[in-house]
Parts: structure tokens; C-alpha cells; sequence
């Protein structure tokens, strides 16, 4: 039996130095080890021997067993890491010093617009906030005061989550976080905060109409704030953007959170106020409504109304792009067309 043993251990360390893959070793190890392996032979062979041989042979089958089991886990991990060292070998190598043959990426057009404008502002001492784009109804709509049945809310239909949430409308939906995170401002020292977020609508999509596009909200509230201080900012917000001249035109307009409430539209860019499909034949772009926050507003927002005013405005950040790269349709800018995209922004 013991004779057996050793004949046993000898053709295992010569099958072993053979084997080159974790396959055959698997194999080796069925053939020592398994239900019909030669170890599992022996330690069956064990009940054919008188007691007192038993516990010696028992004793150096079970010895021989851990052996195998050893060797096999230790070429197991040999084998792994050869297998490692040969993919890094055959990987292929990149030298980061060699130029690129691809051109890089740039920024989208929207982002450079935004960029801009949050720079402008920072410097005017504005906060720059992030809104959700997933809303209450009570953020987007109640609280900026556009209670249930209101007709505005036909205006901006949107996408409903089964929880009945919603995609916001518009990045006014923030206003009432926003007012109620930093509270009534010190005498003084006005609260002004920039929002930018991406809005959504079920719209009919045309040139300049897109179901998912981008605003960008501006409100300061303080113990002095005027109509005076709006158009101010609005005259910076334009001027540093377009770094040129451009044409404009302040009218009434009717939003239920401003009071009073203006449309700022600007020139079309694309056919310089001739008239073309992206302004629909007006020679105009709806672009920056705003107007003084209401009072109601305010108090929802935990802000005393006959302390305190405040003006907002609600950039069509998306239409701004359009202005200021000349591109003729909304769609553009969603399509993902790199080619077409980049041209904009070299
Ligand atoms: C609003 O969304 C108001 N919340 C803006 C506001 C804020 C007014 C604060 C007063 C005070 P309006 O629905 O007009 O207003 O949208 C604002 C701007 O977003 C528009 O002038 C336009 O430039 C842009 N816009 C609106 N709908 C779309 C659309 N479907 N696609 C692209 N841009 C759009």
C-alpha cells in the first residue's frame, strides 16, 4: 500500500510539471482527487487492511491527499498570473506623449452660454444654485402662484411621474425652495441667486420650440430692490453676452408669480428682424421674461412681501445659444450632430 502511495505522488509531480493550462490542471485533479481518482481509490482500498495497517496507511493516504490538494491550489495561482502576465504582454501599448489623431471634444454651445453668464453674475455677487428637474406640482406650479385649474398651467403641459411628480416646466419651480433655504435677506444685503436647470414642455415642436430645453433664472430680493435694478441687470446680462450691440424691446407681459410682469425680446439674430420661420415672420425672439416677484411669492416663500421686494427673469437659455451662434433651428442643439454642433464653438 505505502509502495502505492509513493508510485502515486511520483506520477503526480510528473503529470504536474507537464500541465500548461488551468483546464488541464482541472483534469489532473479529477483524475488524483475525484469520485474515481487514484487517492480516492487508495483511501476506498483502506477498509481491505487489518486495523493496525489501517491507521499507518490511513494516516499517510490522507498526508499524500493534502499534498495533491496543496500543489493543485499553488499551480492554480501560478497559472493565473502567468495568464495575467501574458495580457498585459499582448495588450496593446499606448504612449501618451504621441499626439492624438482625433480632434478633442468642446463644450456644447448651451454650456459655453451658461458658463459665460454664471461668470458675469458670480462677479455681481450671485449665488449659482442647482434646481431638480424632477418637481412637485406645488414647486412648479402652486407655489409660484399658478394654483389647480389656472389656465397658465395650459401653457406649460408637461411629462407626469406615476408617483405624481413632474418634469419641471420651468426653472421658476425653484423659487420657492430657493427662498425658503436662505430666508429674508439682512438690511442691505440682498439675496441674489442664478438657477440654471433644464426644463421640460409637451410642446409642437418648430424652430425655436423644444420639448427639453434649457432656462436660466435670476431672482434678488432685498429691502430696495426696483423695476430700476431688473432692467440694469438685464442691460449687463446682454451686453456681455452678445458683445455687440443688440436690439431689444421691454412689453407688458403676464406671468401669475410677477407683478408687474415684462416680456424683453430681442431682434432676430437670423434674419436681423426681417422675419423667417425661426421667429415666425416676427423680426422677433421671446427671450427674457421677468417682472417684480409677487407678493404672494414671496410670502409662500416665507419672505414678508411688505418688507421685502425682489425681481426674477427666466432666460430662454436655449434661444440665447441660437442668438448668439446664428443657429436657425432648436433642434440642432439635441441631435447630438458633433459636426454640426462644433462649427459653433471653435
Ligand atoms: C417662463 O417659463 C417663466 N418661468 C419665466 C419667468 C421667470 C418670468 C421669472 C418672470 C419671472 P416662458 O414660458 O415665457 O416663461 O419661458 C421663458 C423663456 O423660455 C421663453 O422666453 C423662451 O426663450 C424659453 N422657452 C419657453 N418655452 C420654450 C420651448 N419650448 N423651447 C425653447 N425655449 C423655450
Amino acid at each position: 500500500m505505502l509502495d502505492n502511495l509513493d508510485k502515486i505522488r511520483q506520477q503526480f509531480k510528473e503529470e504536474l510539471n507537464a500541465i500548461n493550462s488551468k483546464d488541464e490542471l482541472e483534469k489532473l485533479r479529477v483524475a488524483f482527487l475525484g469520485k474515481k481518482g487514484l487517492v480516492t481509490e487508495a483511501l476506498k482500498n483502506l477498509r481491505n487492511l487489518s486495523s493496525d495497517e489501517k491507521k499507518i496507511a490511513g494516516k499517510e493516504v490522507n498526508k499524500l491527499k493534502h499534498e495533491i490538494e496543496e500543489a493543485i491550489a499553488s499551480y492554480h495561482k501560478t497559472l493565473e498570473e502567468r495568464e495575467y502576465l501574458k495580457e498585459i504582454e499582448n495588450a496593446e501599448h499606448y504612449d501618451y506623449t504621441i499626439p492624438s489623431s482625433r480632434e478633442a471634444g468642446t463644450l456644447h454651445p448651451i454650456t459655453i452660454v451658461q458658463k459665460k453668464i454664471e461668470d458675469i453674475f458670480k462677479t455681481m455677487g450671485f449665488i449659482i444654485e442647482d434646481g431638480l428637474e424632477i418637481q412637485t406640482e406645488y414647486n412648479n406650479f402652486e407655489a409660484v402662484n399658478i394654483p389647480k385649474n389656472h389656465p397658465a398651467r395650459d401653457m406649460q403641459d408637461t411629462y407626469y411621474l406615476e408617483n405624481g411628480q413632474i418634469l419641471k416646466t420651468h426653472t421658476s419651480a425653484a423659487q420657492n425652495t430657493i427662498m425658503k433655504k436662505y430666508g429674508a435677506p439682512k438690511k442691505g444685503e440682498p439675496l441674489k441667486v442664478l438657477f440654471p436647470g433644464r426644463c421640460f414642455r409637451n410642446e409642437n415642436l418648430d424652430a425655436s420650440h423644444e420639448n427639453t430645453f434649457f432656462q436660466l433664472e435670476g431672482m434678488m430680493i432685498g429691502d430696495d430692490i426696483s423695476i430700476s435694478n431688473l432692467i440694469y441687470f438685464m442691460k449687463v446680462l446682454l451686453s456681455e453676452v452678445f458683445e455687440r450691440d443688440v436690439k431689444v424691446r421691454l412689453r407688458p407681459g403676464f406671468f401669475p408669480f410677477v407683478e408687474p410682469g415684462f416680456e424683453l425680446d430681442i431682434n432676430c439674430a437670423i434674419c436681423e428682424g426681417s422675419g423667417c420661420s425661426t421667429c415666425k415672420q416676427s423680426g422677433w425672439i421671446e427671450l427674457l421674461p421677468c417682472g417684480m416677484i409677487h407678493p404672494n411669492v414671496l410670502k409662500m416663500g416665507g419672505i414678508d412681501p411688505d418688507k421685502y421686494t425682489g425681481f426674477a427673469f427666466g432666460l430662454g437659455l436655449t434661444r440665447l445659444a441660437m442668438m448668439k451662434y446664428n443657429i436657425k433651428d432648436i433642434r440642432l442643439f439635441n441631435s447630438g450632430n458633433l459636426k454640426q454642433l462644433k462649427q459653433f464653438t471653435r
